[in-house]
């Protein structure tokens, strides 16, 4: 599987951890590269023309971007394990709804604070610890957010 099968990554993303969880979880095998952002590789260049960001899934040879969609497709094409979302059309849109706060209020605030300016990184502090209050509320004492 692992040649079938090969994440272009970077250790410190969110984005690829996504990806890198979703993996886990499954219990696949995969091959991890490494990427130099500031010097970026053919590959990527190559897997990811529109966006030339990490995580990119390739799975015999064809790349999947963006990690919400790499989770989304590992759990349909890794079926027989556990399904990520739920089978209900309500739950599933709310478990959407949060996916789409994280990349939101952890992705973009956890960007404006990597490369802000100091006024502008003091604010996005604070709206980053409320952004992950709100997700600590919501999913209480379980263990996944929507068992
Ligand atoms: N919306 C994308 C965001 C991916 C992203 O922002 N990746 C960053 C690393 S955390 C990247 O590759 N940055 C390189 C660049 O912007 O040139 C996703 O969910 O996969």
């Amino acid at each position: 599987m692992a040649e079938e099968l090969i994440l272009l990554d970077e250790w410190l993303s969110m984005f690829g951890m996504r990806a890198r969880i979703a993996l886990a979880e499954k219990g696949i095998k995969y091959e991890y590269k490494e990427e130099d952002l500031e010097n970026k590789s053919q590959m990527l260049l190559k897997m990811n023309p529109i966006h030339k960001k990490i995580p990119v899934l390739i799975h015999k040879g064809k790349p999947i971007s963006e990690s919400i969609i790499i989770v989304e497709y590992i759990d349909e094409v890794w079926k027989d394990k556990v399904p990520f979302l739920p089978s209900d059309p309500y739950q599933k849109a709310q478990a959407k709804f949060w996916a789409d706060f994280v990349n939101k209020k952890v992705g973009d605030v956890g960007g404006r604070i990597w490369a802000g300016k100091r006024d502008e990184i003091e604010l996005a502090k604070k709206e980053l610890i409320e952004g992950l209050k709100e997700l600590e509320n919501v999913l209480g004492d379980k263990p996944y957010f929507w068992w």
